[in-house]
């Protein structure tokens, strides 16, 4: 449907709401000793699990929570002055450079110090030191414990010793291009023109990178798709954390990993605010099955190619493309 906003005409998707919500996320306790086992299990089945007693203070998510709300509740004037998204920055309806509109708006910011990006610098001199702290406190803590999942993730994989620590290494490499990203999903008025549908705040996507790890404040609209097709509606949990496995990630297991697909739709009273660490390689790295893995006599599924590459054929892609198929031998 058709929306306008400040003398700007948006075409925004929508959907039916799915009406409950799934119980069949799996769960996995950092602290328990068959972690490993089940991440390796969740990662299979559905590229997605919900971790709880993962250790991050819920302090740090509720302190940055509050200061990305202070951000967004700024004047589009000043937000804007944060923007355009070049990838990194304020951006806010428009996603990605080829045409894809959500309802939603955010900051998309590099996590590696070595290459924060003039946006980046800009958005931080123009807010509060507290602002900038609560980001790097928050990132801090979360590359910690993406760090300890993708070690246990090695070890459940039964990588050998010295290759346990592979993926964990590709995200802790000072070159890492990781980035991370505050979502703000303002509630819409209710308008009857939409039927009892949604306005989709964020379209139907799997991540580029190895691992995604989303934190969400308690308003409900994450849903992800499941191998069969179905989509369902992700009970949010404000404590936890949801991570996802990422295209990168489906590559280095060939495929034993699924890259999972989501969206989000927008809520039409309560605002949702999540934020997003995307773990991924350096520009170099070169994207392939991990050999210790593969079975005898077993090929690799995909092309190799540098995440550089991946990269950007990625940023020419719609977002709702299967990013992968360029790469896909058969
Ligand atoms: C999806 C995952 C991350 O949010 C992101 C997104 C990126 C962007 O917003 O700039 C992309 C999208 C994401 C994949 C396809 C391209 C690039 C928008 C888009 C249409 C930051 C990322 O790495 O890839």
């Amino acid at each position: 449907m058709v929306v306008a906003l400040n003398n700007q005409f948006f075409l925004l998707k929508t959907c039916k709401p799915g009406t409950t919500f799934f119980t069949g996320i799996p769960v996995v306790d950092l602290k328990d000793p068959e972690a490993k086992t089940l991440i390796v299990k969740a990662c299979k089945e559905f590229g997605f699990f919900k971790l709880v007693n993962h250790g991050v203070p819920f302090e740090l998510m509720s302190n940055l929570e509050n200061q990305a709300l202070t951000f967004f509740s700024k004047s589009q004037s000043e937000k804007d002055r944060a923007g355009p998204p070049d990838p990194f920055g304020y951006g806010s309806k428009r996603i990605g450079r080829n045409g894809d509109v959500g309802w939603v708006e955010y900051l998309l910011l590099n996590t590696n110090p070595d290459v924060i990006s003039p946006k980046s610098h800009f958005i931080f001199r123009e807010n509060p030191q507290t602002f900038r702290d609560a980001v790097e406190s928050y990132i801090g803590a979360v590359k910690k414990m993406c760090y300890t999942v993708l070690e246990l993730m090695g070890e459940g994989l039964g990588l050998g010793i010295g290759e346990r620590n592979v993926l964990s290494r590709l995200v802790k490499d000072e070159r890492s291009d990781s980035c991370f990203r505050l979502n703000h999903y303002p509630p819409w008025p209710e308008i009857e023109a939409l039927n009892g549908r949604n306005l989709v705040g964020f379209g139907e996507h799997t991540d580029p990178q190895i691992i995604s790890v989303l934190r969400s404040n308690s308003t409900s609209g994450l849903q992800i798709c499941l191998t069969d097709g179905t989509w369902v509606s992700v009970p949010p949990d404000q404590t936890s954390f949801f991570i996802n496995v990422g295209d990168t990630l489906q590559v280095m297991t060939n495929g034993r990993f699924k890259s999972v697909k989501h969206r989000v739709l927008a809520d039409t009273s309560k605002s949702r605010l999540s934020m997003i660490y995307f773990g991924g390689p350096a520009l170099s790295e070169k994207i392939a099955p991990l050999p210790s893995l593969m079975s005898k006599g077993e090929e690799s599924l995909y092309k190799e190619f540098t995440w550089c590459e991946y990269k950007k054929a990625a940023y020419t892609s719609r977002l709702a493309d299967n990013r992968l198929h360029p790469f896909q031998k058969y």
